[in-house]
C-alpha cells in the first residue's frame, strides 16, 4: 500500500504551499492536497493497484482528487518521486517530515522561524525556545513560546513508535539468524515486542553465550545495521537502516531467566514485582532472585523467578502491572487464548470488490498455508463505492457463487473446509443499513461496520454503532472504535454503552487483526470479556499473505486478558453458526 506514502507527500505539499508562496491562489492549492490526503488516508483500496488495474481515470473518480492530483499520484507510482514535491523542498530547506506532523505550530510561524532564526529542524527550535530567543522576536511573545515548546513535548510522544507489524519480520529474521549463530546458548528479543504492543520504541536482545565478544561483533556487522550507536565487551546499541535502535545484551547463562525476565518488562511491572519481593524479604534485579544472606535462589529460567515468588508463570503480554501479579498469586487459572487457536477467519475481502484475489484463492490459502477450516467472505456493500461495493444483486449472486465453491471444495478433496457467505454492511450515518435485512438475511453471518462521518460526536456516534447492534441482522461490529495506530485516533465512542448493547443484543465485537489498527484496544478488550462479550478475531484480509496478521490480533487479545471461549471463531463452524444471534 502506497497509500500512506502518498499521504505523507500531499501533506507535505500543502504545508510546503503555504510557506513559499503568498499568493491567495496557494491557500486553495494547499488545502485541495490536503483534502486529497484526508481522503486518501481513508481509502479502503490501495491508489497503487487501482491505478495500475484500471488507469489514471479510476483515480479522477475518487472524490478530492482532480487531474492534476491524479498526475502526482501516477508520478509517485512510476517513479516513487513527486517532482513537485522536490521543488518546494528545495525552496525551502527546512526538515519538514518533522514539522508537517505537528498539531498546533503552522507554516506561517515556522516560515518566520525559518526567516529570522534560521530554525530548520524540531531540535533547532526547541533550543531557540528554551534560550528564549522566540519571545523577543515581533509577533511573538513569552506565551507562544511556552506554547511552542508544549506542542513540540506532544510530538516527540507521538513519533518515534513503529507499529509491531513493520518491525515484526526484520526482528524475527534477525531474531533466527542470532539463534543460529554458533556459540549463542539462548537468544530472546524481549522488551515491548515480547509483550505484543502495539507499537515499538526500540528493539531489546538477550543473548547467553560464552563468547560475549564474537556475537557483539557479529552482531554490529549485520547487513541491516546502518549505525554503531556504542559498543562494549557484552553489549552493543545499533540503529537498523529502517531507523529503529536495537539494544543487544550478553548475560551469564546463570541469569538469562532473570534477565528475560528484567528486560521483558513492563517497567511498571518490575517495579510492582521487586516490591513483592522485597515483601518476602527477598531482592530481585536482573541478575537473579537473593535472599537475606544474598544467596541466588532462582535466575536461569523466568519460570523458576516467577516460582520462587509463589507466582504462578505470567505471560509476557499481561506484564503492564494492571492486576496481573494480584491474579496469578492465586490458585485461579486463566486459560488464555493460544497463538494456535483460531480456526476461522471472519472478515476477509475478494477481488469482487477491494480485495486482490478470487473468493476460491483466498480459500486455498486460507486452509493450505494457514491451516484455517473456514473463512467469512466479506466484501464491501453498495455505498462505499470507492471499494466497489456490492449491491443487492451482486450479493445475491456471490451466495450462489459461494455455493458453488463449497460444492466443489467437498467432492474435489476430503476436506471439511467452508467459505461463509458474508459482508462488511455499511453503517449509514443514521446507524441504519445499506442493505435490507431480508438480503443480509439469506448470509451465514454478517459484520457491519463505520467508514465515514468519523467526527460525529460521542453521543451521535454511539447510537450509530448501537442501532447497527440492535439490527437483528447484524452478528459482528468489525473494527468498533475505527482507529488507526499513529495516524487517527478513532471516532469517539463510548465503549460502556456499546458493551452494554453488545451483551443486551449478543452482538459479536471484532478484534480486527490489521497491525495498523489492532482494534478493539486492550483495555476495552478486557472491560468486554470481563462483561460475557464474545470476540471475533479477524484478519480483514484483503489479499492471502494478510492471514498472517492473525498473529497480533491474538497478541492483542492477550494482552486484554481473553481466554479461548471467548472467541468464537476458536468454534468449529457449526457450533460457531449455532452461537450467532
Ligand atoms: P519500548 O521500547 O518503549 O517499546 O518499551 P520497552 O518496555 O521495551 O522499554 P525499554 O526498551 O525502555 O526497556 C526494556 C525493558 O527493560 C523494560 O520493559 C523494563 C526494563 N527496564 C528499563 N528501564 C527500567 C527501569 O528503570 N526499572 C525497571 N524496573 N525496569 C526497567
Ligand atoms: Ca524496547
Ligand atoms: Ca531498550
Ligand atoms: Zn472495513
Amino acid at each position: 500500500m502506497k497509500n500512506l506514502e502518498i499521504v505523507k507527500i500531499f501533506r507535505e505539499i500543502s504545508y510546503l504551499l503555504q510557506m513559499v508562496e503568498d499568493d491567495p491562489n496557494t491557500i486553495y492549492k494547499a488545502r485541495a492536497y490536503e483534502k486529497a490526503a484526508d481522503v486518501i488516508e481513508n481509502l479502503s483500496i490501495g491508489l497503487e493497484e487501482t491505478y495500475l488495474k484500471n488507469g489514471i481515470e479510476a483515480l479522477n473518480k475518487i472524490p478530492s482528487i482532480g487531474s492534476a492530483i491524479s498526475l502526482k499520484i501516477e508520478e509517485f507510482v512510476n517513479s516513487g518521486k513527486i517532482d513537485y514535491h522536490d521543488e518546494l523542498k528545495k525552496k525551502m530547506p527546512i526538515r519538514i517530515s518533522e514539522f508537517s506532523n505537528m498539531r498546533g505550530i503552522g507554516p506561517k510561524t515556522i516560515k518566520v522561524l525559518y526567516e529570522k532564526l534560521k530554525i530548520t529542524s524540531i531540535d533547532e527550535l526547541e533550543k531557540a525556545a528554551v534560550e528564549g530567543r522566540i519571545a523577543v522576536l515581533k509577533g511573538f511573545s513569552g506565551v507562544k513560546e511556552k506554547n511552542i515548546l508544549k506542542v513540540i513535548q506532544l510530538s516527540k510522544q507521538q513519533t518515534g513508535r513503529y507499529l509491531l507489524g513493520d518491525v515484526y519480520p526484520i526482528i524475527k529474521k534477525i531474531e533466527s539468524r542470532l539463534t543460529n549463530e554458533g556459540g549463542v546458548i539462548h537468544c530472546a528479543v524481549v522488551g515491548s515486542f515480547r509483550r505484543m504492543k502495539e507499537t515499538i520504541g526500540d528493539i531489546d536482545i538477550l543473548i547467553s553465550t560464552e563468547e560475549a565478544e564474537k556475537i557483539v561483533n557479529f552482531f554490529v556487522n549485520m547487513p541491516e545495521v546502518e549505525e554503531i550507536k556504542g559498543s562494549g565487551r557484552a553489549k552493543a546499541f545499533v540503529e537498523l537502516r529502517n531507523g529503529i535502535r536495537v539494544d543487544l545484551l550478553v548475560v551469564p547463562e546463570k541469569s538469562f531467566g532473570s534477565a528475560s525476565q528484567y528486560f521483558t518488562g513492563s517497567k511498571a511491572h518490575n517495579i510492582s514485582l521487586r516490591n513483592m519481593a522485597i515483601s518476602k524479604g527477598l531482592h530481585l534485579n536482573e541478575w537473579g532472585l537473593f535472599n537475606k544472606k544474598k544467596k541466588k535462589i532462582a535466575g536461569a529460567s523466568e519460570k523458576e523467578v516467577y516460582e520462587k515468588l509463589d507466582l504462578q508463570y505470567i505471560p509476557p503480554e499481561l506484564r503492564e502491572d494492571c492486576g496481573e501479579i494480584d491474579f496469578f498469586s492465586k490458585k485461579d487459572t486463566l486459560p488464555l487464548i493460544e497463538y494456535s487457536d483460531l480456526r476461522g477467519d471472519l472478515q476477509t475481502h475478494s477481488n469482487s470488490t477491494d480485495g486482490t484475489m478470487s473468493i476460491k484463492d483466498m480459500a486455498i490459502h486460507a486452509r493450505k498455508k494457514f491451516g484455517l477450516d473456514y473463512i467469512a467472505i466479506t466484501d464491501h456493500t453498495k455505498s462505499l463505492r470507492l471499494a466497489k461495493g456490492l449491491d443487492e444483486n451482486q450479493l445475491l449472486n456471490q451466495i450462489n457463487k459461494i455455493g458453488e465453491l463449497n460444492d466443489n471444495i467437498k467432492s474435489e478433496s476430503n476436506t471439511k473446509f467452508r467459505i461463509l457467505t458474508s459482508t462488511e454492511v455499511n453503517i449509514l450515518r443514521d446507524g441504519t443499513l445499506d442493505m435490507p435485512n431480508n438480503i443480509l438475511d439469506k448470509l451465514d453471518i454478517v459484520g457491519a461496520a463505520i467508514h465515514s462521518n468519523f467526527s460525529l460526536s460521542k453521543d451521535i456516534q454511539t447510537e450509530r454503532l448501537v442501532k447497527a447492534a440492535k439490527n437483528p441482522s447484524v452478528d459482528i461490529l468489525f473494527h468498533p472504535t475505527g482507529r488507526l495506530l499513529n495516524k487517527r485516533e478513532g471516532y469517539l465512542v463510548d465503549i460502556e454503552r456499546m458493551i452494554d448493547i453488545a451483551y443486551d443484543t449478543k452482538t459479536v465485537l471484532e478484534i480486527n487483526s490489521n497491525y495498523n489498527r489492532l482494534d478493539l484496544r486492550d483495555e476495552h478488550i478486557r472491560m468486554a470479556v470481563q462483561n460475557g462479550i464474545k470476540l471475533a478475531i479477524n484478519s480483514d484480509a484483503h489479499h492471502p499473505v494478510h492471514y498472517a496478521y492473525l498473529l497480533f490480533g491474538i497478541g492483542q487479545a492477550r494482552r486484554g486478558w481473553t481466554k479461548k471461549i471467548d472467541v468464537i471463531n476458536t468454534l468449529k463452524v457449526d457450533s460457531l453458526l449455532k452461537e450467532l444471534k
